[in-house]
């Protein structure tokens, strides 16, 4: 049984539902998958392409598995997700490479509480274990959250991080365009633009290294691609205002 949502998992009324953008991260996907399933009603893993046994052993853990027949970014396969997720109350996105630590999931869905429509699990104010993040992405992560946060008047620690608990409702009244690394900044400001204000809070997580293979993100290709996406977000309400609607 997953942890309580508003206390509502007891009741049965909080459908907690798991996607898992993954490519090419058969060694990981398993064992992520079995760690999810302890903590919600069911696991989606989005599958575009990989070249190895992601999907099977996806399936094999007990995921549902959505497979594209071509690569389209982590952006892309976590839209998928959010559409095919269509019965969840709640929804958790989490790495595939076990980054992240499935057995935190109950914290994030702890602090899901009455009025929050989504909870990030912040590693910068939690822990990065030796090896889980370089140098230049280090400060290229602090220097992007300085602009958002500057340009939106936030204080977040940790747009960029992909562990998260959203509600379905929440999502609902988003409107997000990204699809590849600038998901997570997209879903964020999104979520704050909607009118009334989305209500976000941070948790401490853990976030390890990587186990297997390289991260496919490219620190100068990527951070300039949510760079972009910020200003593009900060671009929507002048855009309103002027009646040039996206
Ligand atoms: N489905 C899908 N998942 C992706 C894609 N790119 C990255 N991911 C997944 O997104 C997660 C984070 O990717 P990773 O390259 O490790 O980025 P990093 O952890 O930010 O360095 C992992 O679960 C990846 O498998 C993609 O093109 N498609
Ligand atoms: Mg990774």
């Amino acid at each position: 049984m997953a942890a309580s949502v508003d206390g509502q998992r007891e009741r049965g009324a909080a459908r907690v539902v798991v996607v898992i953008p993954a490519y090419n991260e058969a060694p990981t996907i398993a064992r992520v998958v079995a760690g999810c399933r302890a903590h919600a009603d069911a696991v989606l893993v989005v599958d575009d392409g990989s070249r190895d046994a992601t999907s099977a052993e996806a399936e094999r853990a007990g995921a549902r598995v959505h497979r594209l027949a071509r690569n389209r970014g982590k952006g892309w396969a976590l839209r998928e997700g959010i559409e095919l997720a269509a019965d969840a109350d709640v929804l958790v996105f989490i790495d595939a490479d076990g980054q992240d630590d499935p057995d935190e999931i109950p914290l994030l869905l702890r602090a899901l509480a009455p009025g929050v429509d989504m909870v990030i699990g912040s590693r910068f104010i939690g822990t990065f274990e030796p090896g889980a993040i370089t140098m230049i992405n280090r400060l290229g992560s602090h220097a992007l959250c300085g602009v958002l946060n500057a340009l939106f008047r936030t204080r977040v620690t940790d747009p960029f991080a992909g562990f998260r608990a959203i509600r379905r409702a929440a999502l609902e009244r988003c409107s997000i365009r990204a699809e590849r690394y600038d998901i997570e900044v997209d879903v964020l400001l999104a979520l704050l633009q909607v009118p009334g204000g989305g209500r976000v809070v941070e948790i401490p997580v853990r976030r390890s290294p990587r186990e297997h293979g390289a991260s496919g993100l490219d620190s100068v290709v990527d951070g300039t691609r949510i760079l972009c996406r910020i200003l593009d977000r900060r671009l929507d309400a002048p855009r309103a205002w002027l009646g040039w609607g996206r």
